[in-house]
């Protein structure tokens, strides 16, 4: 198959990139390299030191034998490169990672919450449009988010992207459909994830275009069988206060000797997922795609879920590390419970690695490797997701810490 994966530099694409290609799909990365620019901006960069994208590519030819290409183009920007890209090449799947991804980042003032909404809305819309005006039939794999459900439900399981409802007609019938779930982005970020759902339904109700969404939880771990190849692969390892995601912060954090950084009380419950079981996951969706007229094919990409304080005692437990209940920057809620349907993977083949297994000593090893790269400074969390709380003054759901 030939695959596009836009946004191919970054945390799950540049090994999703690998691994398609080590299984001897033509890979072509399209990325504008934005993400290593945020790194400059907030002085912040990869725990791991990740090479040059030319640097990258030549040591997958060395190690692998096989070639993967790479376009630099803006995709939210540049759609006629893009259209043209899609009209040369006739790729038989896209892979859309090319989003800017961190809640934090997007939170932290009206430039970057207009950045993140004009740069993934803008990115999603010419993918979709780019496809329609080619004329090719491409399937169109996204990457969403767990997010776009809130975290919360009446105790029921999260579906995956459809929720079953009845309504009552005036005739007194009732009639039964299924909806889309509905959105509760607690981000700038996470809503235009809920956004980009909307524009998905009506290109495959209007254009019966392909396409698969992926809701992903929290992406912990490094490497993947391919990166460990050559140090010049190695992916790369976000820990700062804006990138930096719960369980590989912590797992840093515990390397460095710094007390790990609980908000508020810890009771928010999320969904993860090993960086080993993301690739997998892409390589299962663009195997099974939707037919042409079916409605978006939404799939649940995580494989247990947590309380925020309980993977802070477990990492705690393994690592001797202190935990430190800090105030919480968001507006989310401080307690919930998770529960969250996964069939569609598990029943396509999908065996996931558990933290359980073993794994958590191998990122805590990466973490150590490079433990003398970090810039702890970098650490704290400093985007406030309200006025009140930059002004010092906590969201009543941003619980103090418990005594
Ligand atoms: P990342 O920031 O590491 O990678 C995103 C890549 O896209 C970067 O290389 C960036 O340069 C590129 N990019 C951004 N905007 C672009 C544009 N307009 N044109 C071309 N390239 C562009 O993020 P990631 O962690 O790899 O996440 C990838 C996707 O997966 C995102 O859409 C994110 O929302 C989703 N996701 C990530 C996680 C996670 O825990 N990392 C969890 C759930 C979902
Ligand atoms: N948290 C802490 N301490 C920290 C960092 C975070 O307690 O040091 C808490 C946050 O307050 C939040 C939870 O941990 O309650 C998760 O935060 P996160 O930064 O790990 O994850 P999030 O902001 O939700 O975003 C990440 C990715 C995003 C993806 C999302 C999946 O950056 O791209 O969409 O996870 S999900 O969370 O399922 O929506």
């Amino acid at each position: 198959m030939k695959v596009f994966i836009l946004g191919g530099d970054g945390f799950c694409g540049w090994p999703t990139s690998l691994h398609l290609s080590a299984l001897g799909h033509d890979v072509v990365i399209v990325d504008n390299l934005s993400r290593r620019a945020i790194d400059l901006e907030l002085e912040a960069g990869s725990l791991t030191p990740i090479a040059p994208m030319g640097t990258r590519l030549k040591a997958w030819r060395e190690v692998s034998g096989r070639s993967i290409r790479f376009e630099r183009l803006d995709v939210a920007e540049n759609y006629h490169r893009l259209l043209t890209l899609i009209q040369d090449e006739r790729p038989d799947a896209i892979v859309h990672f090319a989003e800017q991804r961190a809640a934090p980042y997007s939170m932290k003032s009206s430039a970057h919450k207009r950045y993140t909404v004009h740069n993934n809305l803008i990115a999603t819309h010419n993918v979709l449009a780019a496809i329609v005006e080619s004329g090719i039939d491409v399937h169109l794999t996204h990457l969403g988010t767990m997010g776009v459900y809130g975290y919360g439900t009446a105790g029921m399981k999260i579906p995956e992207g459809y929720l079953p409802i009845e309504v009552v007609t005036d005739d007194g019938d009732r009639v039964q459909q299924e909806i889309l779930y509905p959105s509760n982005p607690g981000s700038i970020y996470h809503m235009t994830k809920t956004q980009d759902q909307l524009f998905f339904a009506y290109y495959a109700k209007n254009d019966e275009v392909r396409i698969t969404d992926l809701h992903q939880g929290i992406v912990w771990g490094t490497n993947t069988p391919e990166t460990l190849l050559d140090e010049r692969l190695v992916n790369r390892f976000d820990y700062d206060g804006d990138y930096g995601t719960v369980l590989n912060r912590f797992l840093m954090q515990a390397a460095v000797g710094y007390p790990l950084t609980v908000h508020g009380t810890g009771g928010q419950t999320r969904a993860f997922i090993h960086i080993r079981d993301t690739v997998r996951c892409i390589q299962l969706a663009i195997e099974h795609p939707p037919e042409q007229g079916e409605r978006v094919r939404i799939l649940n990409q995580m494989t247990e879920t947590h309380r925020v304080r309980e993977l802070a005692q477990k990492v705690a437990g393994l690592t001797g590390a202190q935990v430190s209940f800090t105030a919480n920057p968001r507006k989310e809620d401080a307690e919930n419970d998770l529960h969250v349907r996964n069939d569609l993977f598990l029943d396509l083949g999908l065996e996931p690695t558990t933290l359980d297994d073993g794994l958590l000593s191998e990122v805590t090893d990466v973490a150590k490797r490079y433990a003398h790269r970090a810039d702890l400074e970098k650490i704290p969390c400093t985007s406030t997701w309200t006025r009140k709380q930059a002004a010092g003054v906590p969201e009543p759901t941003g619980d103090p810490a418990p005594a």
